[in-house]
């Protein structure tokens, strides 16, 4: 069984994702986001490229471009196409009134973040279970940090209040990210002001991207038992 199907959410993921899918034409630069719910996106844009939708795709990590080549969907860079029409990803954590996210528990981040800081339209997909009234209430924030020195990093973000957790592989490896840095997983807790906490993470030599996105979400596509919601 793959790990997809043994996901009790999968089908609220599948369906955001092939609503996202919609909004995809011809001609269109489009972001591939990374993470299950993005997968069932670049799956369904998949059969539609085989339908004959054109487009070229930007993706946000490793996995994702090689999903996306199996389809034949056409890959293309940023020095080609500096601008991205859409860009749809998936989140760990998405705050209700604010549309702020953490990402980067499938640990993409750094990469996600440039896709989305490129694109004019940033489409969130997630299923509700994502939802949350405080970011930080359930989930980590991830922070990629240089290898060289990061017990110094790690002790910078602790001072910020972060109860650490260095990123492990399934292996019970240090958890290599597709940039070829590590990942270490800040507990905060419920955060009160996460653009302010971004600005104090940003400011820690060593510390390379956080999964906070600020200000970045045009349009998140919820999936619940009851239908498909859109917010922002
Ligand atoms: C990516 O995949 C990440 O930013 C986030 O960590 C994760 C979401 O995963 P899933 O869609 O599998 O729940 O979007």
């Amino acid at each position: 069984m793959s790990t997809q199907n043994a996901d009790p959410r999968a089908e609220l993921k599948r369906q955001a994702a092939i609503e996202a899918a919609d909004m995809v034409k011809d001609g269109m630069v489009v972001g591939l986001g990374s993470g299950s719910t993005s997968a069932f996106m670049i799956e369904e844009l998949g059969r539609r490229w085989a339908d004959g939708l054109r487009f070229s795709a930007i993706p946000t990590s490793e996995r994702s471009a090689e999903q996306a080549r199996s389809h034949g969907i056409r890959l293309v860079t940023f020095a080609t196409h500096p601008q991205i029409d859409i860009d749809i990803d998936g989140a760990d954590e998405v705050e209700r009134g604010s549309l702020n996210l953490i990402k980067g528990l499938g640990g993409a981040l750094f990469r996600e973040k440039i896709v989305a800081a490129a694109a004019r339209k940033f489409v969130v997909v997630v299923d509700d279970s994502k939802l949350v009234d405080r970011l930080g209430a359930r989930v980590p924030v991830p922070v990629e940090v240089a290898n060289f020195g990061w017990t110094s990093t790690a002790r910078q973000l602790e001072a910020l209040g972060a109860k650490i957790t260095q990123r492990l592989d399934r292996g019970g490896n240090v958890f290599v990210t597709d940039g070829g840095n590590m990942i270490l997983d800040c507990h905060f807790g419920p955060i009160a002001d996460s653009a302010s906490l971004q600005r104090q993470l940003e400011q820690i030599v060593g510390v390379i991207e956080t999964g906070l996105f600020i200000g970045r979400t045009s349009e998140v596509i919820v999936a619940t038992a009851d239908g498909l919601q859109r917010l922002g």
